[in-house]
């Protein structure tokens, strides 16, 4: 196990991608600022599913350049990069055969996103590990919805009777999203889109697994049995709880006090400014200052900082987020 670990244990400083379909909204629905993370923006604004699916024909990322990508990360002092595979929306960023809702199939662009990274990350030597939305997904029919009511995000004039179906389909707001069970989900889209993930892209370094909503000890078995398929991987403790540990432990927008430290290894994920996925108007930018004093914060205590970066619909960073790193790694060649 120590083996396995030591590059992790070493590398102190990633970058978090949360990059997707949602993208393109902006975090904006019909002219409203919808609550929460850009990336949640479907669940909370209650977008019925052929609605969603549909705008996946603006979502043409022509300027994605991930060897742009990696050398930004590389100059920060990153030593590895987690990358959305597929959020809770459920859209692949991968060309799959499991789910023709991937970027492959069902976009303008056409083409998997996760090779030419895995790519650009061999040739700079970063690592490369792939976030992956086990549980939750509302495109997929049969994956879960954590139940967060409409009326928390953009009240739209149908909140109270699209809260209402929520609390009595277990989180979904579409028939469609129901029309499987998450058996069905986790055999025929979870299971085989993790198979692909761990088999097509070279050595995978991390997978990040999110939101373990209605997992089962069942379920989580089928999945962690893939992970065989990369016998260096290093996994979170996001599968599913309890029972899952995992390797790491994910404190999420907080770094832990030296009190709550009990030894485990530990990864703080954090946004740079107040959302995951791009929001056209979230311009809360924490400074550089305060991201390289969490850095050492983070370092002292013996944990890693995994920052993320919410690319745009046409793939790029947001300008904030890259001058930012720059201020970062140009510090770390001096300090
Ligand atoms: C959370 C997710 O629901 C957010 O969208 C984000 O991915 C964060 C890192 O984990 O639980």
């Amino acid at each position: 196990r120590d083996e396995r670990m030591k590059w992790w244990r070493e590398a102190r400083f990633g970058m978090f991608i949360h990059w997707g379909d949602y993208a393109q909204w902006g975090g904006v629905y019909k002219g409203h600022e919808v609550g929460h993370g850009g990336e949640w923006i479907m669940n909370r604004a209650k977008i019925p599913v052929a609605e969603y699916q549909a705008a996946a024909k603006n979502f043409n990322p022509v300027n994605y350049n991930p060897d742009e990508w990696v050398r930004i990360a590389k100059q920060a002092g990153m030593k590895y990069i987690v990358i959305t595979a597929k959020h809770h929306d459920g859209f692949a960023m991968f060309k799959s055969n499991a789910s023709k809702w991937n970027i492959a199939d069902a976009t303008p662009y056409g083409k998997d996103v996760l090779k030419p990274l895995a790519a650009a990350c061999k040739k700079y030597g970063i690592k490369l590990g792939f976030y992956y939305s086990q549980a939750q997904d509302w495109n997929n029919p049969g994956g879960a919805a954590a139940r967060k009511v409409a009326s928390e995000g953009w009240a739209n004039p149908d909140s109270a009777k699209i809260d209402a179906y929520t609390a009595a389909h277990s989180g979904h707001w579409d028939p469609y999203q129901t029309s499987k069970t998450m058996g069905e989900y986790i055999d025929e889209v979870a299971v085989p889109q993790v198979k692909e993930l761990l088999t097509n892209y070279g050595d995978v370094a991390v997978l990040w697994w999110d939101t373990p909503t209605n997992m089962t000890d069942e379920y989580a078995n089928k999945l962690n049995a893939l992970l065989k398929l990369q016998p260096n991987i290093i996994t979170n403790d996001r599968l599913k709880r309890p029972n899952f540990p995992g390797d790491t432990k994910t404190p999420e927008q907080k770094i832990p006090s030296l009190a709550e430290l009990d030894g485990k290894d530990w990864e703080t994920c954090m946004t740079m400014n107040g959302t995951w996925g791009y929001k056209s108007y979230d311009h809360k930018w924490k400074s550089p200052e305060t991201l390289i004093r969490n850095l050492v914060d983070i370092a002292s205590k013996g944990g890693n900082y995994l920052l993320n970066v919410g690319p745009n619909a046409l793939g790029e960073f947001p300008k904030e987020s890259v001058t930012t790193l720059k201020v970062m790694g140009d510090w770390m060649k001096t300090n």
